[in-house]
């Protein structure tokens, strides 16, 4: 996919800070939007930003989503301009808040309407926070109407996970940076086998719900590196009876076809009889003795594997 044009977008305060940290780790090709109504959001030199509303304070959209909808539908000529071109937006934001979710689905759907992919990466609050739980639902299920992909990252396990690393939430966020840069990785660099966006969009077109994981491991350990895709704090991830996937594969110069090979039939063992499955492999002298996986995949079940419970 070579010149493709993406687009990260940090959408309120917590999308705002791992859109920042993704972008920085993802190299300097591609774009940056902060959209916030708070102004303590916009400290990064290389970001574009809408500003949400004239008065800008601290307080956000006060946690109000329709006021973070109703501005982000007036800065739509902002938005026009800089999706201009965009064919990837990556959306990063957090749900229960009034900015990221009531703003973001809107941001979805003017980049859907001016012919991006989006692939929006949505944290769900923590369940002690029953009136931001409350509050993001709505907020998600429009987000996934408009949204190409959209990843449900939950906040307790990915607490959890940091806790188990001595390190704080927010930033134990390092797995947020991983995520989009091995997406980025694996769109805008040349394979062995090429993938590009068409392959991307055939795959985002099944219906039903859809997810992205990256798993890094020892090529010569397909489970294990299963394993650590599917340990990614993602809200109740199953990939049974998926009808779609496409798979980038990229390791280091000795990598084997027969690697690649048992790696694809472990990400793939679940997945509907007829899946379609897209592969792609690469190698990447900056991978030594390791293997990463990108997998976005799509046509899952709603019912049983994602729901929002
Ligand atoms: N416990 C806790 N949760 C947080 C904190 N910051 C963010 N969150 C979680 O992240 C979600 C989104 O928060 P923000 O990104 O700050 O919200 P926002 O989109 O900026 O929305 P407004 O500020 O209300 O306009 C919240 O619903 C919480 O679940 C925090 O400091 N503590
Ligand atoms: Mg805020």
């Amino acid at each position: 996919m070579d010149g493709a044009q993406i687009l990260i977008a940090g959408i309120g305060g917590l999308g705002g800070s791992w859109a920042q940290r993704a972008h920085s780790k993802t190299g300097h090709d591609i774009d940056l939007v902060l959209i916030d109504a708070d102004e303590t959001t916009f400290n990064a030199p290389d970001a574009h930003v809408i500003r949400l509303g004239r008065d800008l304070d601290s307080a956000g959209c006060a946690a109000l989503p329709p006021l973070g909808e109703q501005r982000m539908r007036q800065a739509s000529d902002v938005s026009r301009t800089l999706l201009d071109g965009v064919e990837l937006v990556i959306l990063l934001t957090g749900l229960g808040g009034g900015t990221g979710t009531g703003a973001a689905p809107e941001f979805a759907r003017q980049a859907r309407l001016s012919g991006a992919i989006v692939i929006s990466i949505a944290a769900i609050p923590f369940e002690a926070q029953e009136t931001r739980v409350k509050v993001s639902k709505e907020g998600l299920s429009k987000l996934e109407a408009n949204s190409d992909v959209c990843v449900r990252l939950d906040l307790d396990r990915l607490a959890w996970q940091a806790r188990e690393r001595g390190i704080d939430w927010r930033l134990g966020a390092s797995w947020v940076e991983e995520f989009v840069d091995g997406l980025v990785r694996t769109l805008m660099r040349l394979g062995l086998i090429n993938l590009d966006l068409m392959d991307l969009k055939t795959i985002v077109g099944h219906s039903g719900g859809s997810t992205l994981m990256v798993g890094q491991g020892d090529p010569e350990d397909a489970n294990s590196l299963l394993e650590d895709a599917l340990s990614a704090p993602l809200a109740n991830l199953s990939l049974d009876g998926a009808k779609a996937c496409l798979l980038q594969i990229e390791g280091g110069p000795g990598m084997t076809v027969g690697q690649v090979g048992l790696i694809a039939d472990a990400f793939t063992a679940r997945f509907d009889d007829n899946a379609q499955v897209i592969l792609g492999a690469r190698v990447s002298d900056d991978l030594h003795g390791q293997i990463r996986v990108v997998a976005v995949v799509a046509g899952l079940d709603e019912t049983t594997g994602l729901s929002l419970v």
